[in-house]
């Protein structure tokens, strides 16, 4: 008994302590603090959430009955980059800990909007108040954001955004500027090449706002300050690290004289530093790399000279997710965009910067 005991609760205790947010003050490393290890399996914090796909399975969605609770449904797009892992950890993480005040109810799309469709009309069978999810591309989210507002529950749009005509179909966008983002990749790229020299672009997902707009920052950065840089070719990586590294094989066939990367986001150049090296080139040297997001393998290549920047784009977006669920839930109006603060990191500062990075 008491083995079987013991094993229980040091899987809850690394359940807790390898499930951390990007802003909790226990890394994502290490184990959950000691004195968890104390505590009786049932209490261990656990988030207090449940697949929505418990709904699929029985056909109908049981209606929640969370008291006054703040039930959250949450429809994420799925495990494509380690961005989108530390977001995921960040929002469970945060639900385990007020597991007194939040009930969440989370959904793993795997890259399908379909999915995310689906799962968003569970919530809404579940009656749950709020439905946040990062929408996989901008368009398709008229019908499913309809009959969110007709069951009056408030949305909100994580880490993307969804086309105009839905302006009013939800309730806040909280994300990044993703065309600030773009350009300063720019800046960055045009300072490292001197003005001048040939730039392919590794794009993310086809039809995603972080990807449209990572674009149209760059490009139009590119163009409006940096004439002597051209483009030689855009393609999608989707955001993943195997595609990235496939694109740029292709591109270093196709073009002998590149001088830059810009990878909509870290995953892919990484992928493109795997390419890079394969061909015999040195990657941060022979060909630069500037990506987005901020994730530790990006200071980690940085550190190792293998690449040169990455823009952050801050996953670490739990607390305000639940803090403004919890304000619509109570009627009150948020800004329709809560903006992402982020930085931007070069080479010389990943050694300093790599033992804060947490995602
Ligand atoms: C940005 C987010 C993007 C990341 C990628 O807010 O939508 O999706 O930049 C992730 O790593 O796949």
């Amino acid at each position: 008994m008491r083995k079987s005991f013991l094993a229980l609760t040091l899987a809850a205790v690394i359940g807790v302590g390898l499930l951390t947010g990007c802003g909790s003050d226990t890394p994502a490393t290490e184990t959950a603090p000691a004195a968890e290890e104390e505590k009786d399996v049932d209490e261990a914090p656990q988030a207090d959430e449940e697949e929505a796909g418990d709904a699929e399975e029985t056909g109908e969605a049981e209606k929640k009955d969370s008291g006054d609770k703040l039930v959250l449904g949450f429809a994420q797009i799925g495990q494509e980059s380690g961005w989108r892992d530390g977001e995921t950890n960040d929002v469970q993480w945060y639900a385990a800990q007020h597991t007194d005040t939040i009930d969440l109810v989370f959904a793993d799309a795997q890259q399908k909007q379909e999915n995310q469709i689906k799962a968003i009309r569970n919530f809404i069978d579940m009656g749950v108040d709020v439905i946040a999810f990062p929408p996989v591309v901008e368009t398709g989210w008229e019908a499913v954001l309809t009959e969110c507002q007709e069951a009056g529950i408030p949305v909100i749009l994580v880490d993307r955004g969804v086309d105009e005509s839905c302006a009013d179909l939800y309730a806040t966008q909280i994300s990044s500027d993703f065309v600030w983002e773009g350009a300063q990749a720019a800046d960055i790229v045009g300072d490292l090449l001197g003005g001048s020299g040939k730039v392919v672009e590794l794009e993310g997902t086809v039809g995603a706002s972080a990807a449209n707009e990572r674009k149209e920052g760059f490009d139009k950065e590119l163009a409006d300050n940096y004439p002597d840089i051209e483009i030689v070719d855009s393609q999608t990586g989707d955001f993943t690290r195997a595609l990235g590294k496939e694109v740029m094989e292709s591109f270093l066939k196709s073009y002998d004289d590149i001088d830059a990367v810009f990878a909509h986001n870290d995953d892919m150049a990484l992928g493109a530093i795997e390419a890079i090296k394969e061909a015999g080139k040195k990657p941060g040297e022979d060909i630069k790399i500037v990506g987005c997001d901020g994730v530790k393998g990006a200071f980690e290549a940085m550190v190792a000279g293998e690449m040169n920047g990455t823009v952050e784009c801050n996953p670490c977006l739990a607390e305000q997710i639940f803090e403004t669920a919890a304000k619509l839930k109570a009627g009150e109006t948020v800004d329709k965009w809560i903006v992402s603060n982020d930085g931007v990191f070069r080479q010389e500062d990943a050694e300093a910067e790599l033992p804060n990075r947490t995602y």
